[in-house]
């Protein structure tokens, strides 16, 4: 254990980390550094950013001594990035045994227990004042929660800020197309029986699925509350957001019997086959097969059901188009190319702008205008103009993304044509 603190140096002769690497030899990296933040954490050092010396007063660590070697750590701010660097050249064979373990600590992806714990207080106390949550529980349950640092780096660059001809790649796959047609005919009746209920196409639901998790193979890697803790509580431009989300997940966890810490998910915290967050698995997710469960994690029927479901409460249009090309002379129609996504524009005033349908509408049909990035050709870029209806809209509402959208109509339409050559 740490024996003594003296402003940013520590006395570690018992450093356990000290220990582990000179008894062992090799390294777990992940042990490590869990031991490390640990044992700052028991000191109540935290990981207040100091300057480790005049000359490079942008870093900020500490430095340990232990014995005749000395080892830095660096952290920085709460992200915990962690590198382990020997001290001196004259340390020469000991920074050899040490390089593998330097190696992984680089690499892997570093965790940390929550730090605004001000932020954790004001959150439990909310639990507990409007939903009558134990405060003693949920302090244990806080206790087990880690901020990831990786999903801090994930956030800042979604697909979605891709250009459509980038974006189109990643999903109009043939593989993701045969899933398509292969999940499609072992959930027939589930399709079949959920699109006459609903009106919301098998091919459509069958490409949300395809395009969120590829039919189920890839749901995420992250605890839920974990994902949901990372971005409520350090990452401030969603906070509130997160926020929200996690009150919903521990809230879905009390009411289906669910232990907090199990469920696993995207970094962003969407569960199961559908990638729901929480509030959606609350307000939409249903119960197919009648056992009184809604198991968007591995019952297909339930899955199926629940993404329709999300789709009729937020208004699908059953037997509705959702998306037609449109061409365009001059430049009139770029005054309808603005950033919302709800149809705003009636086909006649479209067709005032020089834009034709290839698919004939009453003219009074609102629609939006929408152009997709297509991949230069020599030094101009080309795009792509449809015209979007309420459907897309609708499609939009699951992910706020027109390219999203997209991806999501154009799987489908693949997965159908497909699925009607193979007999
Ligand atoms: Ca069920």
């Amino acid at each position: 254990m740490i024996r003594q603190v003296k402003g940013t140096r520590l006395k570690a002769q018992n450093y356990p980390l000290w220990f582990k690497l000179k008894r062992d030899g090799v390294c777990n990296p992940v042990t490590h550094v869990l031991k490390v933040i640990g044992a700052f954490k028991r000191i109540g050092w935290g990981f207040k950013p100091r300057p480790i010396s005049e000359t490079s007063p942008k870093i900020i660590g500490v430095k340990l001594k232990a014995q005749n070697y000395s080892i830095t750590f660096w952290f920085k701010y709460i992200t915990c990035t962690l590198r382990l660097l020997p001290f001196a050249l004259r340390l020469l064979p000991f920074a050899l045994h040490l390089a593998p373990c330097a190696l992984c600590l680089a690499l892997i992806s570093c965790t940390d227990n929550i730090k605004d714990t001000k932020s954790v207080d004001k959150f439990i106390n909310k639990m507990v004042t409007a939903h009558q949550f134990d405060e003693g529980k949920l302090n244990d349950l806080f206790q087990s929660v880690e901020i990831k640092e990786d999903i801090l780096k994930k956030i800042s660059k979604p697909a979605e800020g891709m250009p459509w001809y980038k974006y189109r790649k990643i999903f109009m796959t043939e593989a993701r197309i045969d899933g398509g047609v292969k999940f499609w005919r072992e959930n027939e009746s589930a399709l079949s029986a959920v699109e006459q209920k609903t009106g919301v196409p098998a091919e459509i639901i069958v490409a949300i699925l395809g395009v969120e998790t590829s039919y189920g193979q890839k749901t995420g890697n992250y605890r839920v509350i974990d994902a949901l803790s990372t971005l409520g509580f350090a990452y401030p431009p969603r906070s509130p957001f997160f926020l929200g989300e996690l009150e919903n997940y521990l809230l879905l966890c009390r009411d289906e019997h669910i232990n907090p810490l199990e469920p696993i998910g995207s970094y962003a915290g969407a569960m199961g086959m559908p990638q729901f967050m929480p509030s959606s698995y609350r307000a939409y997710a249903v119960d197919f097969n009648g056992d009184s469960y809604r198991d968007i994690w591995h019952n297909n029927g339930d899955v199926i059901a629940s993404v329709a479901n999300y789709f009729v409460k937020h208004q699908w249009q059953p037997g509705q188009a959702i998306v037609i090309p449109v061409n365009a002379t001059g430049d009139a129609y770029k005054t309808a190319l603005i950033r919302d996504l709800k149809p705003d524009l009636r086909l006649a005033k479209l067709e005032s702008l020089n834009v034709t349908i290839s698919r004939s509408l009453p003219l009074n049909t609102k629609v939006k205008l929408l152009a997709f990035e297509q991949e230069p050709l020599g030094q101009k870029p080309g795009e792509e103009l449809w015209a979007g209806l309420d459907n897309f809209y609708v499609i939009t509402r699951y992910n706020h993304s027109p390219l999203y959208a997209m991806a999501v109509y154009q799987l489908s339409q693949s997965i159908l044509n497909k699925k009607g050559k193979i007999p």
